[in-house]
């Protein structure tokens, strides 16, 4: 069984709850684990054979004897439970971006809706503006909802697909004959979800990649063979296609099939006015002659350009930036010596605060900021006051013992409460080093609500970064419906630091979003929000959504260093 399945369960057990009117902790914390399950690099089914469930993050006991349940048995008692009481398919309804679990279980008890269809129905008969709380606006507001849902397809997340892809690359790498294979496509240009997996081959002979890729053992049936390209299906439901091109070639091929299409179509109309037809395998002149080039440099060279990289490639002003000398120089991972988002054993994480420590200095970063969740946030464990005071104690010991090898903060994570409240009062806050504010409950209020509740958080003098800001979560839950003109304002009048969430399921702000905070001048945060080890080496997908925004080392305050990050905390008071 395949970890989306069994993830799969959890989600339906999350929003089944929450349509029953679940206390909240509970369906964030099935949540959760259903995210941590779709990330996750092994194979569930795996782990529970070895008895490992339980070192998932976010699976505790319960969770696992759940999956321990339904792997064994292919069902599940609880869930059975559940679908009795509410009806599945109304389910569907909350993916609408204006439809929360009340207002689901309104138009289920008042006017029989179950599913998409019947809200559909209902909002074109005028019904749903009878209701109370409801009118005309919203009711036209759902119903655009309904039709951007059911025009969405489905795109696997980036967490997913890179893994995986590069899994598969690694063998095709081992094939004799084979001098490169990279992934193409939208995976190339990390795009936070991808269609599929465009993967190139350079080889003289293509037959023995073509052989290893369509019989590599995780295929489930391979839809398409010829000579130069293939495409198959994997049992994990992603599709891929394979490219081979010999290695003269492989720039041109590399090139056309990285995209985006509307990146290649500006590069096609550039050589047209050289004279040279782009294709994926040269450059093609007038006389009939052609120009190979091995290297993707070589292309660009021959169109006057500078290598531009693939996060670029989407036809947002790189090419004019290209041609003027002004490409951003993109920020790297190598470039982030700072870890401000962390947890450890004393809210959700799987690692002591010393354990944390260690494995972020053996990641190179000099600063680690804990910022374990407040008290309301139940799932996680939230720290209450008097936790706080232990574990400053437990920080400063740890701090001690490891010397200056990397500087440790204290922080939090803290709660915006639904009513636009932080969950500690300001004398806490200020005692803190570091003051993340996120929200993570209630994210479906309507606009206004909603962003004023973190414009509030953003006004707050002792908040300095506002976590994962939308708070969406791939691929199931569209973001808040904030005004993120007002958000990025507000940002700038504080000076505080809106944060891209590293985590493949967040992802948080996304491209557009940090590009235009680098316009504003409004400092980012990249951070992994590790609640494990292994979560420190996801800052990579962090800081390829920041370079897919344009953004430079300079404007993240993560690669700053630490006597620099101290005294910006001090002055922000
Ligand atoms: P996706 O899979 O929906 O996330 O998006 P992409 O960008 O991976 O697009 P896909 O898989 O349809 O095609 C892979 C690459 O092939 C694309 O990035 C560029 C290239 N390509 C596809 N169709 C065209 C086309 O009509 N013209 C040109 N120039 N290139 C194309
Ligand atoms: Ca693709
Ligand atoms: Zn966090």
């Amino acid at each position: 069984m395949s970890n989306r399945e069994i993830a799969d369960v959890f989600y339906t057990i999350a929003d089944l709850l929450e349509v029953k009117g679940e206390v909240i902790y509970k369906i964030l914390a099935y949540r959760k684990a259903a995210d941590n399950l779709v990330n996750l690099s092994q194979d569930v089914e795996d782990l529970w054979k070895e008895g490992k469930l339980t070192t998932i993050p976010g699976v505790g006991k319960a969770i696992a004897e759940k999956i321990e349940e339904y792997l064994s048995t292919g069902k599940l008692e609880f869930l059975e439970k559940l679908k009795a009481e509410v009806p599945p398919s109304l389910v569907e309804v909350l993916r609408v971006p204006d439809v929360g679990p009340k207002k689901a279980a309104l138009f289920w008890r008042e006017l029989g809706i179950t599913n998409m269809t019947e809200l559909e129905a209902a909002a074109r008969a005028g019904k749903l503006r009878t209701l109370p709380g409801m009118g005309e606006k919203s009711e036209a507001r759902i119903l655009a909802g309904v039709e951007a849902v059911s025009r969405r397809s489905t795109r696997i997340p980036l967490g997913m697909a890179w893994p995986f892809a590069m899994r598969i690359l690694e063998r095709l790498r081992e094939v004799p004959g084979v001098v490169a294979a990279e992934a193409g496509g939208s995976l190339r240009r990390m795009r936070a979800t991808v269609g599929d997996l465009d993967l190139l081959a350079a080889a003289a002979d293509s037959g023995p990649v073509m052989d290893a890729f369509t019989s590599h053992p995780e295929v489930l049936k391979v839809l398409a063979r010829g000579d130069t390209k293939a495409s198959v299906e994997f049992r994990n439901g992603m599709r891929a296609q394979l490219w081979v091109h010999p290695p003269e070639r492989f720039g041109t091929a590399l090139v056309y099939g990285t995209g985006s299409k509307d990146h290649n179509v500006r590069l096609r109309e550039l050589a047209l006015k050289k004279k040279l037809s782009l294709s994926d395998q040269s450059f093609l002149k007038e006389d009939g002659s052609e120009i190979l080039c091995a290297t993707e440099e070589e292309v660009y060279e021959i169109l006057g350009l500078p290598w531009i990289p693939p996060e670029l490639r989407e036809d947002r002003g790189e090419i004019k930036a290209a041609r003027a000398g002004k490409l951003p120089r993109l920020i790297e991972v190598g470039d982030i010596r700072a870890a401000l988002h962390a947890h450890s054993t004393w809210s959700d994480g799987k690692l002591s605060i010393k354990e944390m420590a260690l494995a972020a200095r053996e990641r190179g970063m000099r600063l680690l900021a804990i910022t374990d969740h407040s008290g309301s946030l139940g799932v996680a464990g939230g720290l209450s006051i008097e936790d706080l005071k232990k574990q400053r104690q437990e920080i400063d010991a740890v701090q001690k013992e490891l010397g200056d090898s990397i500087i440790l903060l204290q922080g939090s994570e803290v709660e915006i409460r639904a009513n636009g409240s932080l969950d500690f009062p300001p004398e806490v806050l200020a005692e803190l080093d570091i003051v993340i504010a996120s929200l993570h409950t209630s994210l479906r209020q309507p606009r206004q609500q909603v962003t004023e509740r973190l414009l509030n958080a953003i006004h707050s003098p002792h908040v300095d970064i506002i976590g994962h800001p939308t708070g969406r979560m791939i691929p199931n839950r569209e973001g808040a419906d904030l005004d993120m003109d007002a958000v990025f304002a507000a940002a700038v009048e504080s000076g505080l630091s809106l944060e891209i969430n590293a985590h493949p399921a967040r992802l948080d702000l996304d491209d557009i979003h940090s590009r235009r905070a680098v316009e504003l001048k409004v400092p980012l945060s990249i951070n992994t929000d590790a609640h494990s080890a292994a979560d420190l080496d996801l800052l990579h997908f962090g800081v390829a959504t920041a370079r897919r925004g344009w953004v430079e080392p300079q404007d993240v305050i993560n690669t700053w260093e630490p006597y620099r990050i101290l005294e910006w905390l001090r002055s922000r008071g």
